[in-house]
Order: C-alpha cells, then structure tokens, then sequence
C-alpha cells in the first residue's frame, strides 16, 4: 500500500485544553526530537501521522491566543491566515470548562473560515454525559460546525473516530514526509528575536544592535517543558561585561524576561540558557538564520 492522500490538519483552542497531549496521541509517542529542517510558514509542524494511506500533517498555532509581544500581531495574523490552508481545523475546547472570551474570540474567525472546522472537546472523562450535551448545544449556537466530536486525549476515548474522520476529510495528495518523521520546528528565528529584543531593551544603547541570538538547540523534554538553549554573539569583548553585567545579574534579567515571552509564543513552560559569545563574523550566521524562512 502507499500514501494515496494527505493534508493539513490545524489545531486552534486557549490553553491548557489539551492540544499538545492530543498530538501527542497522534504521533504515538512524546515529541522529543525537533528537527532543525527550514519552513516556510510560521506555524509549527507539531505532528505527522502516517498510515499505509493516508498522510495528516498536524499544525499548532499557538500565535492565536497570545497577541501580547512585538511580533504579536504579525504571529497572529500569520496563524490565521495559515487556517485558510489546511483541509481541516480543530477547534479545541475543554469539556470541564465554560466557553470563555478565548474561546469567542477564536470563534469569530473560525465562522469567517472556508475549511471545515471540527468541534473537538476534549477531557469528557472529566464530567457527566449530560454536561456534555450542554455543552454541545451551547457551541453549536455559536457556529456551524463540520463535525462535533468529543474525546478525552488521555484516555483515548473516540480518538480513532476522530482520525477516521479526519483521514476522510483528506484529499488525494503525496506523501510530505517520510513514515518516520513525527515532528519538524520552525520557531528558532522568533525565539531569538524574542530573546534579543529583551537584550536591546535592558542594554539600552550600551550593546548595538548587531547583536545576534543564536538558537542552538531546542528541545520538548517528557514533561512537555521545552528546553531552548542559545548564544548571545556580539562583535566586541567589551559588551560582553555588560550583557552578563554585575554578577551574572543582566544576563539572568534577559533570560526571565525573554523567557516568559517564549512561554507565551510557545504555550508551554520554557527552561532557557543562554551563553555568550564574542564572534566577529556572526553576520554568515544571521544569513544562516533568515534560511529559517522568518519575514518580516
Ligand atoms: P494545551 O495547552 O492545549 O497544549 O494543553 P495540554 O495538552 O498541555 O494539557 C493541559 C492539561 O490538561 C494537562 O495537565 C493534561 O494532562 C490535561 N489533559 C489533557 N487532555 C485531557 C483529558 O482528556 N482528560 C483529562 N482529565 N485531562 C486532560
Ligand atoms: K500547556
Ligand atoms: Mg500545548
């Protein structure tokens, strides 16, 4: 048998609802690894899920909920736009919980959307079957959904009718990725914009602003915290005293800083390190880095 269709599959809803243990179902085990392969769209590959048929690429956009930085409205309208590309979206809400503002706001331009949007709520382990059927007819005011499908992404309730439907939903189309490649991540260029913005800021116009933030590694550890690891490169060693500063204190305020933006870029909790540098010829690395396809 080979691959006869495929397609994208978005994943849109507030924290905490779940997304990331469902795609974690979907690939069948935790995503560890991330590739450092280049992408052209913002959002992130979180999931591929290969059959002997059928091929779903699974996308997050996590930009959706979280318009607070300076890269914030480009994410999310990036995330957005990205939604009209997909053959399918999941909109993920937590059956245990109210529809909330988050949950509107995602909603209004769900309801713009051509594609077809699944109801997807999650954790039904957690409530009565009755609550369910609230729940449901309470959403079902808000917009016509494609299908309605409750599941519980821990326990595993509906999952492989959630993927039946899905795999119907499919088109014909090749195979993107080979059978055993689960994840791919494209967010190293924000992570370090997000990280050298903060640099800029505490510095002030100590350090210029040719500072580079490379990303060295980033990782998803068992306990779904991501694990970035980056070097400050700069140009000249007399701004490295003042990047580190008074014991180690300026370097430990960028870190925090930058580290509670990635937690909101990313959804997840974030362990940063970072290292710094004195490179004078960083710049063939900035060249290296726009290769991760990041516009402007
Ligand atoms: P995300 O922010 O949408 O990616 O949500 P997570 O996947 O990180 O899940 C948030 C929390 O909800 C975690 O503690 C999960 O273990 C829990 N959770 C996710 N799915 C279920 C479910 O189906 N049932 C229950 N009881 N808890 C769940
Ligand atoms: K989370
Ligand atoms: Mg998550």
């Amino acid at each position: 048998m080979s691959i006869e269709k495929s397609g994208f599959v978005a994943i849109v809803g507030r924290p905490n609802v779940g997304k990331s243990t469902l795609l974690n179902r979907i690939v069948g085990q935790k995503i560890a690894i991330m590739s450092d392969k280049a992408q052209t769209t913002r959002n992130k590959i979180q999931g591929v899920y290969t059959t002997d048929k059928v091929q779903m690429v699974f996308i997050d956009t996590p930009g959706i909920h979280k318009p607070k930085h300076r890269l914030g409205d480009y994410m999310v309208e990036a995330a957005y736009s990205a939604l009209k590309e997909v053959e399918v979206v999941l909109f993920m809400v937590s059956a245990d919980q109210k529809r909330g503002k988050g949950d509107d706001m995602i909603i209004e331009r769900l309801r713009k959307l051509q594609v077809p949007v699944y109801l997807v709520i999650n954790k039904i382990d957690k409530i009565h079957p009755d609550e369910l059927l609230l729940q449901i007819e309470d959403y079902q005011k808000q917009m016509d959904f494609a299908q309605v499908i409750p599941i519980s992404a821990t326990q595993g309730n509906n999952f492989e009718t959630l993927m039946h439907e899905l795999s119907e939903q499919m088109p014909a189309g090749p195979q993107y990725f080979p059978d055993d490649q689960v994840t791919d991540h494209p967010e190293y260029f924000v992570v370090s914009e997000l990280i050298r913005e903060k640099i800029l800021q505490l510095t002030r116009d100590e350090v210029p602003h040719s500072v580079a933030v490379v990303i060295d590694s980033m990782k998803r550890n068992q306990d779904d915290k991501v694990q970035v690891q980056a070097t400050i490169v700069i140009e000249r060693d007399s701004q490295k005293g003042i990047i580190i500063g008074k014991g180690g204190a300026m370097l430990k305020k960028i870190g925090t800083q930058a580290r509670k933006d990635i937690e909101q870029l990313l959804g997840d909790k974030v362990f940063l390190e970072l290292w710094v540098k004195v490179q004078k010829d960083w710049r063939d690395k900035q060249t290296y880095l726009t290769d991760y396809g990041y516009r402007k």
